[in-house]
């Protein structure tokens, strides 16, 4: 099990919250937001699931992972 934070922009409150969690969700790794870091804690399998994939389905959302 990995560990990753990320730096998300573009997330203002709880709908967002919830929209980035569902795609991180549902790409089967589970994310944890700090609104007012503006970041994401994602927790997730390598063998199940690539980095790049969760910053797809975080971008496909409409924010911004900025790293
Ligand atoms: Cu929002």
């Amino acid at each position: 099990m990995q560990t990753v934070t990320l730096k998300v922009e573009g997330m203002s409150c709880e709908h967002c919250v919830n929209t980035v969690e569902g795609a991180v969700k549902q790409i089967g790794a589970s994310g944890k937001i700090d609104l007012n870091a503006g970041s994401v804690t994602i927790q997730f399998d390598e063998s199940i699931v690539s980095l790049d994939s969760i910053k797809e389905a975080i971008e496909g959302q409409g924010y911004d992972v900025v790293d």
